[in-house]
């Protein structure tokens, strides 16, 4: 069964993870250096051992694909994943006015009346990049992140490379190339001034055997409670969608991971999701008719037979 991979995940770090610091000063649990397989003719590997929203997971993937980098796509289609990093951009500007928003992850957490304050900061901010158009050039854009170094990485001659477009025709015309690859880790690119967070899913590579597609990714940092699910979700979304333009059957997702940690605070909720018996993973049908993935929206991506336990909340380390 494929869940089992990720459950032994957080079964490996609880027990065999050494105390960590981290950046966000929250803590981790964390071992360096784990693989995870999904065959992923066995089921759409989205977690039913608590609920994971597939319609974020689809809505990023496509605004990855489109190239987008500017957090209104995410809100037109209600996807709050990526707020936090220009929420604390704005707050911190010169231009911002309003209370005093330092540290607003975990002021949120420990002070209610401080969270009342922030999430109306943060629904005042949304609403403004939903509607003024200069703000959101401004404040909206996450800088050089998944969708800048996927569709249009610059070269220091000035030229782009659109490597997911390259790629794809290289699995169609040299599907034996061991050359499948593309980067989002841009080390010109990783400055907090030029991106918002450096990628974590840096590096993936595409393999086809068999008439099958399959595709490992090289993921430098993960938070296994959170991000982690999403993420298995996510490149098996994005081996499905080019796999069928490319004419392949779905091999397998490969899912290498470099810093896997589980956060202090999310410890409780991961022993509830391990007490929990997986169901029958989900099935994903694609739009037989896309022209292409570039051109794919949410209605061509549907799953089928997706009955998890219930959602367990988190904190969001930032
Ligand atoms: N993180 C993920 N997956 C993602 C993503 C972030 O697990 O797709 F964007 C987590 C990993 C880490 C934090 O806990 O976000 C990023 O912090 P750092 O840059 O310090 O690794």
């Amino acid at each position: 069964q494929n869940e089992q991979a990720y459950l032994n995940l957080c079964k490996h770090v609880w027990e065999n993870g050494m105390q960590k610091g981290d950046r966000t000063g929250t803590g981790t649990i964390s071992v360096f250096g784990y693989q995870m397989r999904f065959d992923l003719q066995q089921g759409f590997p989205l977690l039913t051992t608590k609920r994971v929203p597939f319609s974020l997971i689809k809505s990023e993937l496509l605004w990855f694909l489109k190239g987008d980098t500017n957090i209104r796509y995410l809100l037109e289609h209600n996807n709050n994943i990526w707020n936090e990093w220009p929420f604390r951009n704005w707050v911190q500007s010169k231009e911002y006015t309003g209370p005093d928003m330092t540290d607003f992850g975990r002021r949120s957490e420990q002070d209610p009346d401080f969270k009342e304050m922030y999430q109306s900061e943060m629904s005042k901010f949304k609403e403004r990049i939903l509607q003024d158009d200069a703000f959101a050039r401004k404040y909206g854009d996450l800088g050089n992140v998944y969708g800048k170094q996927w569709r249009h990485w610059t070269t220091s001659r000035g030229e782009t490379i659109d490597q997911v477009k390259a790629v794809i025709e290289q699995i169609k015309h040299h599907p034996n190339s061991r050359r499948l690859i593309v980067s989002a880790w841009n080390p010109e690119d990783i400055s907090p001034e030029r991106a918002a967070l450096p990628p974590c899913h840096a590096f993936f590579q595409f393999y086809v055997a068999d008439g099958k597609l399959s595709c490992q990714l090289y993921q430098r940092s993960g938070d296994i409670f959170l991000g982690v699910p999403f993420n298995i979700a996510s490149y098996a979304l994005l081996t499905h969608l080019i796999a069928q333009e490319c004419g392949l059957e779905v091999g397998e997702f490969i899912h290498t991971l470099g810093d896997a940690h589980i956060y202090c605070n999310h410890i409780e909720q991961i022993k509830t999701q391990l007490s929990r018996t997986p169901a029958e993973l989900p099935t994903l049908r694609l739009n037989t008719n896309i022209p292409s993935v570039f051109e794919a929206n949410m209605d061509d991506i549907q799953l089928e037979g997706y009955e998890p336990h219930p959602a367990i909340k988190a904190p969001v380390a930032v």
